[in-house]
């Protein structure tokens, strides 16, 4: 069985979208079920047996049958690669399913996260009055794109995967924001994907874990 080792603890706003979420919404997903193994914040996360897990002293990562995996995209791929409804069984229909993982977190969600950090770490620092705006332009001009190439479709590829799994969790990083107000098709692609059972129970156990009411 899958070990998740997730945080004991992480700051209210941070418990749901830490990215172990994409993990449990890809095992929960796949019908996989699995064990949490927590580590506390601060010097826990850089001891020799972490490491070994997460080189960068992060979370999420997981354990099975003597396989260690860190990275939330590879972890979630893994997972993918035994389960056809989350990632297609034909090689087209794979490979785009990819384009859309990578793209997700190379594409899109360096620009949502420099602006979270902007606003949940730095906000009011003098530096950010000239920087925000230019992130935020660019990202509205990332998130038109990324709406016309959604088009009319429900998903990405027009059928649910990883792809769409690993980009709702990146657009969500935006719930501090109005910013997808603008994206009326693709605020609805996110809550789309979010009102499937497998994404509720997911963050329903995440925000159980780190004693958040849901
Ligand atoms: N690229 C990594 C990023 C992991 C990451 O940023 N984890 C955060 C929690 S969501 C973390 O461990 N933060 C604490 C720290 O960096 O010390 C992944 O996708 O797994």
């Amino acid at each position: 069985m899958i070990t998740l080792t997730t945080y004991e603890w992480v700051p209210d706003f941070a418990a749901p979208l830490m990215r172990a979420l994409r993990v449990r919404w890809a095992l929960e997903e796949a019908g996989l079920p699995y064990k949490v193994r927590t580590l506390a914040l601060g010097p826990e996360q850089r001891s020799p047996g972490h490491l070994a897990r997460q080189p960068f002293a992060q979370a999420p990562a997981i354990e099975e049958d003597g396989l260690t995996l860190f990275e939330s995209g590879a972890i979630v791929l893994h997972i993918a690669e035994r389960n056809e409804d989350l990632l297609p069984a034909d090689a087209a229909g794979r490979a785009r399913a990819l384009a859309w993982l990578f793209a997700a977190l190379n594409s899109v969600e360096p620009p949502v996260q420099e602006l979270a950090v902007i606003d949940l770490f730095h906000a009011r620092e003098a530096w950010t009055a000239e920087r925000r705006p230019q992130v935020e332009t660019f990202l509205r001009d990332r998130l038109a794109l990324l709406e016309a190439a959604l088009g009319e479709r429900d998903y990405l590829e027009g059928r649910f995967t990883i792809g769409d799994l690993m980009m709702t969790d990146v657009l969500r990083i935006l719930g501090h924001t109005d910013l997808l107000d603008a994206f009326p098709r693709l605020k609805a692609y996110k809550d789309r994907c979010e009102a499937r059972p497998a994404f509720r129970r997911a963050l329903a156990a995440q925000l159980q874990g780190f004693g958040v009411a849901a």
